[in-house]
């Protein structure tokens, strides 16, 4: 994919391309690169989602990228995952010319199919965030076992889309978010992640019990209602019981 010319910003500086890899996360597994590196691979022999699963998309069709990030110590990183969700979802947006829903935590979503996905990884201090974008899959391309509804920018418009330019868009957005969260951390970004908020109203399960989805917190974290009581959920906890609204 030729990017490069199209990397303006502070992140994608070195851009490291393969043909084929395990996981792009992996090519940024090395504590010499500096904050902004990219990864991008065509295809993953072994692409990772959250908590164990997989990713997978054919070789070509999507964009599967990685990027470096060095916060300063002692913040929450797991809020990397919502600002790459948000900065995803923004990208989808204007390349697309959509308006994507996020499913809390950080699945993009769009008339209620997942188009993308965001996995955060701390690595002593850094963090590696992964970016899945389904761009050009035809229906039959996208997993038939997929725990949400899978899409594609394709099968969403009915039209292609350049990953390049996604990958350029992503970049530009994920750096102003995350310059916004390293100075005044989340809090700004909440209002835009709840006005995408697919789960709200939703039905979703926490351990035993079921609560009606409430809202993002200014930290980040779902508002659940449970009975008459809220609680207030970090990521990985929570799993879909109804479908989610169309986004
Ligand atoms: C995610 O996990 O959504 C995070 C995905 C991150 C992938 C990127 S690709 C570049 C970088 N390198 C990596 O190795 N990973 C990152 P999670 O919420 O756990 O969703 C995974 C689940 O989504 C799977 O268990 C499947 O059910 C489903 N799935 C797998 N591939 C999919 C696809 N292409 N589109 C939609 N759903 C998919």
């Amino acid at each position: 994919m030729r990017v490069e010319p199209l990397l303006t910003g502070r992140l994608g500086r070195p851009y490291l391309w393969r043909a084929t890899c395990a996981s792009t996360q992996a090519l940024l597994d090395d504590p010499a690169l500096p904050e902004g590196a990219v990864a991008v691979a065509e295809a993953q022999t072994q692409g990772r989602g959250r908590l164990g699963r997989t990713w997978e998309a054919p070789a070509g069709a999507a964009l599967l990228c990685s990027v470096l990030l060095r916060p300063p110590a002692g913040r929450r990183l797991g809020e990397l995952s919502l600002v790459g969700g948000l900065a995803t979802a923004r990208a989808v947006d204007h390349v697309a010319r959509v308006r994507s829903g996020i499913k809390w935590p950080n699945d993009v979503l769009l008339d209620g199919a997942k188009v993308a996905g965001v996995l955060a990884e701390g690595r002593n201090g850094a963090v590696v965030l992964g970016i899945g974008v389904n761009v050009g899959q035809a229906a039959a391309d996208l997993p038939a076992d997929a725990r949400t509804r899978p899409g594609s920018l394709l099968t969403a418009t009915g039209l292609e889309h350049d990953r390049a330019s996604v990958l350029a868009r992503l970049l530009v957005e994920l750096e102003a978010g995350y310059e916004t969260w390293l100075a005044d951390g989340l809090e700004p970004l909440v209002p835009e992640l709840a006005a995408r908020d697919v789960l709200l109203g939703v039905e979703v399960q926490l351990g035993d019990a079921v609560g009606r989805a409430a809202g993002i917190a200014p930290d980040g974290r779902l508002i659940l209602l449970v009975g008459s009581e809220t609680r207030l959920v970090e990521s990985g906890e929570v799993s879909v019981r109804a479908p989610a609204a169309p986004a």
